[in-house]
């Protein structure tokens, strides 16, 4: 049985540029982080199977999913894949990586969501919850009543994205979402380890 994390930490070398993905990952997991996503659109193939490859090793039993490339979670043997509306269909990648793949579907809308779930998905992202720096086109922010209508209209998990931190994690939970995805509140702070460790303790309260 599948088990979809509760804090799945991206990480991401340009909004900060003191770790690498593989040193993110080992914070976050040392942390208590239950999933970590490997987000890197830039690079050449090769480089980001490499980057991925080390980024699992550095995972050990957390699950690794794969921000936008099935080739790329295929070549690393990464847990699954995170799909956006223009990214790799999933039913192509469900078909590809397998019934065991965990497979992610952002959604904005609820039409969205119910199609991610048609074509396989697992869980849903969903986001932003609130406003965000870390991606340029992350679009309006939907906030907590939108996160609790996408809650009770489906029947998957959704992870809650978008302008997460310490100080919302919690109402964020509390508004029913499974978990949430994070980059800032993490690859961006000072003591990685101990920023998700706090984030972890707000969850599990
Ligand atoms: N998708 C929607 S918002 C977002 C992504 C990748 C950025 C999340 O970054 P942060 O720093 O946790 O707001
Ligand atoms: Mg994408």
């Amino acid at each position: 049985m599948k088990k979809i994390g509760k804090l799945h930490v991206i990480t991401d070398v340009v909004l900060q540029d003191r770790f690498s993905h593989v040193a993110l990952a080992k914070m976050a997991v040392a942390g208590g982080a239950d999933t970590i996503q490997f987000r890197q659109k830039e690079g050449s193939t090769r480089a980001l199977i490499e980057t991925a490859i080390a980024v699992k090793h550095a995972c050990g039993d957390v699950p690794l999913i794969v921000n936008d490339r099935v080739d790329v979670a295929i070549a690393a043997e990464a847990d699954g894949v995170h799909l956006g509306q223009d990214d790799f269909p999933i039913k192509k990648a469900r078909d590809l990586l397998g019934e065991d793949a965990m497979i992610g579907g952002t959604a904005k809308t609820l039409a969205q969501a119910r199609q991610c779930i048609e074509q396989g998905a697992d869980y849903i992202g969903f986001g932003p919850i609130y406003a965000t720096g870390s991606k340029s086109d992350a679009g309006m922010v939907k906030g907590l009543e939108d996160l609790r209508e996408m809650v009770s209209g489906v029947n998957i998990p959704i992870i809650a994205i978008g302008g997460i931190a310490i100080e919302n994690a919690g109402e964020v939970m509390r508004a029913g979402a499974h978990g949430i995805a994070v980059i800032s509140a993490v690859c961006c702070q000072f003591d990685p380890t101990e920023a998700t460790q706090r984030l972890v303790d707000q969850i599990q309260k």
